[in-house]
């Protein structure tokens, strides 16, 4: 049985009348979770070459914050970070997960997602999760219901990619099963070894009709793309790269559709730009900069999808939205898709230093735009130091739930007015965590790197500098 935090416990037995009466008065959330698009990447941000009108919309009659941090530089501790409010170092096991990792989140810690179930929201995680299903690593059957999913962990509703677009399985799974399982082609999933008679990309590179890996990404053949891992089957459920942002929106608008009446909370997690990029036909060619750009575009239209149904339900007023990013930016991620050969002055990392997966600024600095026209009723730009590790306890607060603190190990509910734009100033310090778990300490002036050992640069991203060094580092912030 689910073990619930005693402080929420009595909370879920204070609610009642309380929340009753303001039912309708409680805003919905929907937090848009991109992955890898960098602190630079978005138009409102300085991006060249793309047009993110929808983001822009956000930005102009939002907040847009200039200082605000990922838990991680990578995502699943990113991911974790963000939904427990607890930083990913404190536990074991909440690096980069395969597609066979076991649930990392355990049911009974308690989540943002079982902070809005308690308070009478229908919840909804949508999109990619990398987080984990089942109790053991490598030992989920994927022809059955896998247990525990997100159901045990605060969401109503799931319909995720159990990692990343790059790491097998590649089909969606909605409440824990397999969704539009095929069962005339069973799914097996090894991270150890192929199955007998399946191709590969390192022996069948003649098969891989749509995207050439350049590093990894050399296992399972699926949709004419190599990836992380081996599955054989899935048959009709197996995606299609091209479909996936069509698929994960699709589903948050009948989401927030079948929820309008209700106060509801939704996880909404893009693909975008994660590799494999290979977005939709119909973005192809729209920014001149290849997959990469094309994907960002692909995204602005996801944000304007949600956006457009919210405005049809009359729900934009009272609905908080925030869109942010798990990890800064990188270019060549393994596949041959000339992210960088076509950037055509575009800088991803926004001027910052480092990227995806470095201790550096472009590894964590994220961009963060808060839309709430209930209470913010002008565009701004925030300077404000802002962590998403806060979001668990600023979202309690959000409710009307601010006499109860400490729901979350780390994060500070109190940020709630930064994250509205009455507190200009925001936190005194941020932890960041680079890939290699090394952890940097960043106040508004400085940002002190802690010694660790490591290489000055990756050899699948050699343009992003680490920033690992035996030697402890300090730097001051430049205002921009
Ligand atoms: C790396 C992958 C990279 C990406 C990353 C996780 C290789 C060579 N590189 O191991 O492509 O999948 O993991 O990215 O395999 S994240 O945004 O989900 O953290
Ligand atoms: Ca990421």
């Amino acid at each position: 049985m689910k073990k619930i935090n005693p402080v929420i416990l009595s909370l879920s037995l204070a609610i009642p009348t309380a929340m009753q009466a303001q039912k309708n008065e409680l805003p919905n959330v929907v937090l848009i979770y991109a992955d890898d698009i960098g602190y630079g990447d978005l138009q409102c941000y300085g991006a060249k070459n793309v047009e993110t009108p929808n983001v822009n919309r956000l930005a102009d009659n939002g907040i847009r914050f200039t200082n605000a941090y990922s838990a991680a530089s990578v995502s699943t501790p990113s991911r974790y970070g963000l939904l427990t409010g607890e930083y990913p170092w404190r536990r074991e096991g909440t690096n980069v997960a395969n597609g066979d990792a076991s649930m990392i989140i355990k049911p009974e810690q308690l989540t943002v997602a079982d902070i809005f179930k308690q308070a009478g929201y229908k919840t909804a995680a949508i999109g990619k999760w990398h987080l984990g299903l089942g109790d053991e690593n490598g030992r989920q059957d994927w022809n059955k219901k896998i247990e525990p999913n997100l159901d045990d962990i605060g969401f109503d509703y799931s319909y995720i990619m159990a990692a990343t677009a790059d790491r097998v399985p590649c089909v969606f799974i909605e409440k824990g099963m397999v969704a539009d399982y095929d069962s005339t082609s069973p799914i097996y999933v090894s991270y150890n070894q192929n199955f007998e008679g399946e191709p590969t990309g390192r022996e069948n590179p003649e098969l891989l009709y749509n995207m050439k890996h350049t590093i990894g990404h050399d296992q399972s053949i699926v949709n004419g793309i190599g990836r992380i891992g081996y599955m054989k089957g899935g048959g009709k459920a197996l995606w299609k790269d091209e479909s996936i942002a069509d698929s994960i929106t699709a589903h948050a608008v009948s989401f927030i559709n079948e929820n309008k009446e209700k106060p509801f909370f939704l996880y909404f997690a893009t693909n975008d730009v994660h590799v494999p990029r290979f977005p939709h036909e119909r973005f192809r060619g729209m920014t001149g900069m290849g997959m990469r750009g094309d994907a960002i575009a692909q995204f602005d239209w996801c944000v304007g999808e949600i956006i457009k149904t919210l405005e049809e339900n009359d729900l934009l007023d009272n609905t908080l939205i925030i869109l942010s990013s798990d990890n800064g930016p990188v270019l060549n991620d393994g596949y041959d898709d000339q992210a960088e050969e076509l950037l055509n002055g575009h800088d991803p990392m926004g001027g910052l230093r480092g990227g995806k997966y470095s201790c550096y600024e472009a590894g964590t600095r994220v961009p963060f735009i808060v839309h709430y026209p209930k209470e913010i009723k002008e565009g701004k730009v925030s300077e404000a130091l802002v962590s998403q590790i806060d979001f668990l306890e600023v979202m309690a607060n959000l409710i009307n739930l601010s006499e109860y603190k400490n729901l979350s190990p780390d994060g500070i509910g109190k940020e709630l007015d930064t994250w509205l734009g009455k507190d200009k100033k925001g936190r005194r310090y941020v932890i960041q965590m680079a890939q290699n778990q090394n952890l940097s300490y960043r106040t508004r002036k400085w940002k002190y790197i802690t010694p660790c050992e490591g290489p000055d640069t990756l050899n699948w991203a050699p343009n992003i500098e680490t920033g690992y060094s035996k030697k402890p580092q300090l730097y001051k912030i430049k205002k921009d």
